[in-house]
């Protein structure tokens, strides 16, 4: 006899049009014109890629992976459009924080991209599909109170179902499919929608006669065994009727970081007012992960928006806040000008951060068993 299947409760979140998004919030002002993030490859002046765009600039046909000399045609009448190089150090900050900040809110966590994460809610929502609602209605509100940035959200009894939902409403979507609906849900979508299917599989389907996700549903399993081989033709014919097993799998954090914005840009700083509370905030996250780092990072953000780092390796590992306070300062005080005249044009620095990693798992503190008594 089968085991019987435990109902599974899961939430994806996107963020929306992540790269273009984060420039917006860096620089509130850009907000609502067509915003453009390139991949320059160097060629010339400006041949690369886009590698993603803001709706505004996506509704006037600017979208991922065209040439940035064809985004320019377009946008050649909107004078206010905005072309911005790729930072991914930026982004992957970002990232990072909002990640950090719902990986807590589930059962489970699983980040899937940059900008993609599952949360297994099951326990949290008691199985209901309300209680996960109400928790994917605060994963929205603390990005958007916290980092002022939207995402979509969607809720599925599985991985596929979740993704599914969350690729049906963007931006700023929220959108659930209750147990039962799934294949009523799938039929309506043409085959390419659904999550793994590219043009070729596309193509493939298309020549048995197949061209909805509904028809694969129904397909012959044999048929699609002949087609795609005795694993995926199965698998393609269950991810049509909603099915998916998959786990949200924990995956260990690789790093932490904080970051604060100075009161004021600045040439000269006395970062201690800075550095010891986000020194502080990251050894208590150390000690709820039941981590230790090895390794400390400053991150310096100047006036010119561009990003530097500095890191060092510890000999041994740490969690005190002491000591994370102590190497940052002294990569700070190494690299940065801390005291003296400032030249004239020397960019000033406007957001100073921490970032640790390369973590060893504290042991856990030995308890008094009964064995210890007898
Ligand atoms: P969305 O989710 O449709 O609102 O928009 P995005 O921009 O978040 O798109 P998504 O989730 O597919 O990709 C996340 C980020 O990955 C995106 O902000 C930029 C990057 N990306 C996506 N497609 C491409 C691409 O074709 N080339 C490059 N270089 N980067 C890409
Ligand atoms: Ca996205
Ligand atoms: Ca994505």
């Amino acid at each position: 006899m089968a085991s019987p299947v435990i109902p599974r409760v899961i939430i994806g979140v996107d963020l929306d049009y992540f790269y273009a998004q984060c420039e917006e919030v860096r620089n509130p002002s850009i907000r609502g014109k067509p915003v453009v993030i390139c991949v320059y490859s160097g060629r010339t002046e400006e041949s690369g890629a886009v590698s993603t765009s803001n709706y505004p600039a996506r509704k006037l046909g600017v979208k991922s992976g065209i040439p940035i000399i064809l985004a320019k045609r377009i946008l050649a009448n909107y004078p206010e459009s905005v072309f911005l190089p790729i930072d991914l150090d930026y982004y992957r900050i970002v990232s990072d924080r909002i990640m950090e900040m719902i990986r807590p809110i589930g059962d489970k966590f699983e980040q899937a991209s940059v900008d993609e994460a599952y949360l297994d809610v099951s326990l949290k929502s008691h199985g209901s599909f309300d209680g996960a609602l109400d928790i994917a209605s605060r994963i929205k509100q603390e990005i958007l109170a916290n980092e002022k940035m939207t995402c979509s959200v969607g809720i599925g009894q599985n991985k596929l179902m979740a993704k599914m939902a969350v690729d049906s409403k963007k931006p700023n979507g929220l959108t659930v499919i209750p147990p039962g609906q799934e294949s009523l849900f799938l039929s309506q979508l043409p085959l390419g929608r659904l999550y793994g299917i590219g043009p070729k599989t596309e193509d493939k389907l298309r020549s048995i006669g197949i061209s909805t996700i509904g028809e694969l549903a129904l397909a012959d399993r044999e048929n699609l065994s002949d087609l795609f081989g005795k694993k995926q033709g199965p698998m393609l014919k269950e991810m049509a009727n909603g099915v998916d097993e998959s786990l949200v799998v924990e995956r260990p954090i690789e790093q932490m970081s904080r970051i604060v914005t100075l009161k004021h840009d600045a040439l000269i700083y006395d970062f201690s007012e800075v550095l010891k509370p986000i020194s502080i905030d990251l050894a208590e996250k150390l000690a709820s992960s039941h981590l230790m780092c090895k390794s400390v990072s400053i991150i310096a953000i100047t006036s010119d928006l561009k990003i530097r780092s500095r890191s060092k390796s510890l000999g041994e590992a740490t969690k005190s806040a002491d000591q994370i306070y102590t190497v940052a300062g002294e990569l700070f005080s190494s690299f940065f000008k801390v005291q003296g005249d400032p030249k004239q044009n020397e960019p000033r620095l406007r957001r100073v951060g921490i970032k640790i990693s390369d973590f060893v798992s504290v042991p856990p503190a030995k308890t008094e068993t009964l064995e210890d008594f007898i």
